[in-house]
């Protein structure tokens, strides 16, 4: 198929996250962060919205993939000349904040860490790779959980402070693009991921998660103005996880709510990074919800002046509400909640697959801010199955994407200024919410199981020569 709507210079890549890939979690002075304490398998899901939680580690109970990943620590250079291979022009990853700063409140950095993400951003250079770097991915240096309750702390501002000094100041002549926090929008559903702390119980989960958020909002400001300051023309961006809301019906009450649901998840925290400001509509939430936020003098000030200049997002699936939901409706959702969509398929996960919500999505993010967009995330977790001759066919894969990038072109004639584009898990890597590897999404196979075995031995996917050629096409041989 010919579209020939995607931008020279697009930043066609994938994308990772330190917890997910690096393994080594013990190796060169990193010390413990949230995902370390992570069970593998599905006990997993249940934990991360739960209240409660003791951050201790259970060897003789569970699994902790997290810990070898498929150990990218050791084997970085094998796997970026895989990804030049397939063509990329941008590569995303985070930098473990606890390889930095083992415990976060240290006064120096490790200089073994820093020296290991030295290594992988030449190796990315020598193959003319852009890495697009996340500071803050699912990876808070367990120590500031324990001793200090996470974000929810005042005091983790100036902590991450000093981290992206550090990381700038070190990296300024590596990296241009950064994103701030990893799906900001989604810690009051996940707080133990994104806030780095479990609440203390379901009536106080909202005013904790905001307390946190606004402390990430104050932080994210102050990294982007430091980064400017840094890095004359860095580019950095907040990063959403954003499921466009559908209402069930045409019922005005269902619309109404769908609206709000929409607001509340997808808005909120854009209109504070992007705009500068709360939105209209949080006083209103606040007080409904009895939430009330300790905002310091100057907060609002640093907020206004530290707008993104790009937004990044995640894009999985859209989501269905409706104002009353039946006992069978509840819960049948997505992982984002709402009601199950007629007209959607899901996959194995269950997450409704909706290639025009991407579109739809795309347009709202647009319409809405005015500011160039990158999608970060977007693919399937699905099982592979590797065949007697080695060759592991995934054409649900290849469909899955095609689709979605079918939808890229249309909203890029619509008028939605797209820059790039990183499809979730270029290579196999551990799953974020239910730690299995498994739940595979890669272009590149990995060699590992849920049980601990294999040898991690990449083995490039049928996908894999398929995205080569849409990246050497521009997107044109879908
Ligand atoms: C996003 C996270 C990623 C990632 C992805 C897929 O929410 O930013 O870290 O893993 O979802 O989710 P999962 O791994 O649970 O399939």
């Amino acid at each position: 198929m010919m579209t020939k709507r995607f931008p020279e210079g697009f930043l066609w890549g994938g994308a990772t996250a330190a917890n997910q890939l690096e393994g080594a979690y013990q190796e060169g002075g990193k010390g413990l962060n949230l995902a370390d304490v992570l069970p593998g398998g599905k006990a997993r899901l249940q934990l991360l919205g739960s209240t409660g939680f003791d951050f201790k580690i259970d060897q003789s109970k569970y699994t902790y993939p997290n810990h070898e990943g498929i150990d990218f620590y050791h084997r970085y250079k094998e796997d970026i000349a895989l990804f030049a291979e397939m063509g990329f022009k941008v590569f995303r990853l985070s930098i473990a904040w606890s390889r930095i700063f083992p415990k976060g409140d240290e006064l120096e950095p490790n200089e073994e860490g820093l020296a290991f993400y030295d290594r992988v951003f030449d190796e990315l250079h020598k193959h003319g790779i852009e890495p697009l770097v996340t500071i803050a991915h699912y990876e808070t240096p367990l120590h500031l959980t324990k001793e200090y309750g996470g974000w929810k702390n005042r005091k983790l501002v100036g902590f991450f402070e000093r981290f992206v000094r550090t990381i700038f100041t070190r990296y300024k002549d590596k990296v241009k693009y950064w994103l701030t926090f990893n799906e900001i929008n989604g810690a009051t559903h996940m707080p133990l991921v994104g806030l780095g702390f479990s609440p203390d119980s379901e009536e106080t989960r909202l005013q904790e998660s905001f307390q946190g958020l606004h402390h990430q909002f104050v932080a994210s400001a102050q990294a982007v103005k430091i980064g400017h300051e840094i890095i004359p023309g860095s580019q950095i961006g907040c990063m959403l996880i954003y499921a466009p809301v559908y209402s069930f019906d045409s019922n005005p009450e269902n619309v109404m709510h769908a609206k709000q649901e929409a607001d509340i998840f997808n808005f909120f925290c854009g209109d504070v990074q992007v705009r500068g400001e709360y939105p209209y509509f949080a006083k209103r939430y606040f007080k409904e919800n009895n939430i009330e936020l300790d905002i310091q003098e100057g907060d609002l000030e640093t907020i206004k002046e530290g707008t993104v200049d790009f937004i990044s997002f995640s894009y999985y699936m859209s989501r269905t509400e409706k104002k009353v939901k039946t006992p069978e409706e509840l819960g049948a959702g997505n992982l984002v909640g709402g009601v199950k969509n007629p007209f959607l398929e899901a996959s194995d996960w269950g997450w409704e697959i909706d290639p025009v919500g991407l579109r739809i999505a795309l347009n709202e993010l647009y319409g809405r801010y005015q500011k160039p967009l990158m999608i970060v995330e977007n693919g399937l977790g699905a099982y592979d199955k590797v065949e007697e001759d080695g060759s592991i066919n995934d054409d649900y894969r290849i469909d899955y994407l095609r689709e979605h990038i079918k939808q890229m072109g249309e909203a890029i004639e619509d008028g939605v200024d797209l820059i790039g584009y990183t499809s979730w898990g270029c290579i196999d890597l551990v799953s974020m919410s239910t730690g299995e590897y498994s739940k595979r999404y890669g272009f590149i196979y990995v060699d590992k199981h849920d049980d601990g075995s294999g040898t991690l031995e990449r083995k490039p996917k049928k996908s894999f020569y398929w995205y080569k050629n849409v990246i050497s096409s521009n997107g044109e041989n879908l």
